[in-house]
């Protein structure tokens, strides 16, 4: 391989490594719920994960900055819920999970995605 072939298959591999590393690092964002817990929706939610114990009413508090329409509802399946969220403008939604277990969150279209774990 010539010099400069080499520098190439380093930097792919590197931006390769970058990408891995940022995509986990995102996935393993884990917030434990104390009475509430701040969910930022922005490209995505963040948290992405968010625990919360069994039997206790826990508040979340979704504060969408993202314009992108695609995150303009937030869907929670377990809970039933289906909710608008304004832009720049906190949406509680109260919670009391009564059996453990991973219960995913989306928006609107299942585009962008995070889960409940309820131990
Ligand atoms: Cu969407």
């Amino acid at each position: 391989m010539s010099p400069d072939k080499i520098i190439v298959t380093i930097i792919g591999v590197a931006a390769i490594g970058a990408t891995y590393w940022f995509f986990l690092l995102k996935k393993d964002q884990v917030v434990a719920a104390g009475n509430s817990v701040e969910v930022k929706v922005e490209g995505g939610y963040s948290p992405t994960t968010i625990k919360i114990a069994k039997h206790k009413p826990t508040t979340l508090v979704f504060l969408r900055t993202d314009k992108n329409d695609c995150l303009e509802e937030v869907v929670i399946p377990e809970f039933k819920v289906r909710q608008y969220l304004p832009v720049n403008q906190k949406v509680s939604i109260a919670v009391t999970p009564t059996k453990a277990g991973e219960f995913p969150f989306s928006c609107g279209m299942g585009m962008y995605h995070g889960k409940i774990v309820v131990q």
